[in-house]
């Protein structure tokens, strides 16, 4: 069994972003609260309004979590309509960017960027959404210098409204033994504030060699992360409405992969959501769960637990309803 720990116990955080800087942990979560808004396939329910950022400086499983307070928030961002989803931060030159999903006035996902001088903000948005990028959950992976953006998601994430970067009359959801919606993958820019290449498709074979079809319980859904481990490159996700976090492996950031696991069973709540990182000698694993609200799948409560691989660098898979 593995043992795990409730992050923010007073808040409902969720999608955390972590990553480590001058010897500490930063996690940027999406900020859940209670906007009363139904539940819907649509995920109106998601209705973010604003990110605090959190730091911790020893064990993960013990040490103090400090609240640096709010860092952004859809007030300040002057295109911005409603829902800010899961972000990421990237580090350049001593400045960090923060890469958020947004839906804009016509209610379309688009990525925002806000800039600081510190990991802790105040970050402070760009007048306008960065061109040629849509849907959702921004992951940007740096590697031999170049900083990769990895994104996408099903349903509301509203990725099935694109192909080959074009937006559709009308949305296509692949079915059946069809090839399943690919993640996309694209660079930065120098200056971190535009996409230095048209997305990309990030392509997942399946153990047999062949592209995952849109029925395979272990299809992207949403939620991309990438790390790197013994020189290969563990692009992860969510698998949405079959609830697991699943990973697949590359020789290259921009893949192809290959699908090798689960790396956490489903947890209490529709979504499930994570990133990996090691820090302090060991891997990490923080995720989120509906445990503390006893279910209710738009309050969603921050979770770390240590997170192992065997000798052939397969991950161990976590069970997602362990304490
Ligand atoms: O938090 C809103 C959305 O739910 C995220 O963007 C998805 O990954 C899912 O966790």
């Amino acid at each position: 069994m593995t043992q795990k720990r409730y992050l923010v116990p007073d808040d409902f955080m969720a999608d955390p972003s972590v990553h480590v800087w001058d010897g500490k942990l930063y996690i940027y979560p999406s900020h859940d609260w209670e906007s009363g808004i139904p539940e819907n396939d649509n995920g109106d329910h998601f209705n973010m309004k604003d990110y605090h950022v959190f730091s911790i400086d020893g064990d993960p499983m013990s040490a103090p979590v400090t609240d640096h307070g709010l860092i952004l928030k859809v007030e300040d961002i002057p295109w911005a309509g409603r829902q800010l989803w899961d972000c990421d931060v990237a580090r350049k030159d001593g400045k960090y960017y923060l890469y958020f999903p947004l839906k804009d006035q016509n209610d379309i996902f688009r990525m925002g960027v806000a800039v600081a001088d510190s990991p802790t903000g105040p970050f402070v948005p760009q007048p306008d959404p960065v061109r040629g990028m849509y849907s959702i959950d921004y992951c940007v992976f740096e590697d031999a210098g170049k900083h990769y953006v990895y994104f996408g998601g099903l349903w509301g994430g509203q990725l099935q409204r694109y192909r080959n970067n074009k937006a559709l009359e009308a949305a296509v959801l692949p079915e059946g033994d069809q090839p399943a919606l690919c993640p996309k993958v694209t660079t930065l820019a120098d200056n971190m504030l535009q996409i230095a290449s048209e997305p990309a498709d990030l392509l997942i074979l399946d153990k047999d060699g062949n592209p995952m079809k849109a029925n395979d319980p272990h299809r992207f859904f949403e939620a991309s992360w990438m790390h790197k481990y013994n020189g290969k490159y563990y692009f992860s996700y969510s698998t949405g409405d079959t609830h697991y976090l699943c990973y697949a492996v590359g020789d290259s950031p921009t893949g192809p992969f290959t699908y090798r696991g689960v790396i956490l069973t489903p947890v209490v709540g529709w979504t499930t959501h994570h990133s990996i990182v090691e820090y302090q000698g060991r891997w990490w694993l923080f995720h989120h769960d509906s445990v503390p609200s006893g279910g209710r799948t738009w309050l969603r409560s921050l979770k770390v637990c240590p997170l192992d691989y065997d000798e052939d660098g397969n991950i161990i898979t976590i069970e997602g309803l362990d304490k």
